[in-house]
């Protein structure tokens, strides 16, 4: 038997990080109908009615409106298949992701 001490490890900062969350951002046009942008941020972001109508009218009138924060891989794959949906339809909606602070 060893009777070396062991002591722990002076603890790294990784080892209490969680992960940075991201943020989808939903941008304002001038083409897409409002009735298209509530429908697709109730489909993707599973929003009630009356909170999708209001991060609507948000963008609409400010240009941006944070729609919701995920780890990064859902935020970009929302972000993406939201701008699709769109695309789809013609229309140039726009969902973006960056990092929350
Ligand atoms: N501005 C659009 C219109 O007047 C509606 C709209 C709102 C489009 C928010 C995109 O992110 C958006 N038809």
């Amino acid at each position: 038997m060893s009777d070396a001490v062991t002591r722990p490890r002076a603890k790294t900062k990784s080892e209490v990080q969680r992960p940075r969350l991201h943020k989808v951002i939903l941008v304002n046009d001038d083409f897409t109908p409002r009735e298209f942008v509530v429908m697709v941020l109730k489909a993707e972001f599973r929003m009630a009615e009356e909170q999708a109508s209001q991060v609507m009218l948000t963008a609409h009138k400010r240009g941006t409106c944070v729609v919701a924060v995920y780890t990064r891989d859902v935020a970009e794959t929302k972000a993406t298949r939201a701008t699709e949906a769109g695309k789809a339809k013609g229309y140039p909606l726009l969902f973006t992701t960056e990092p929350e602070e």
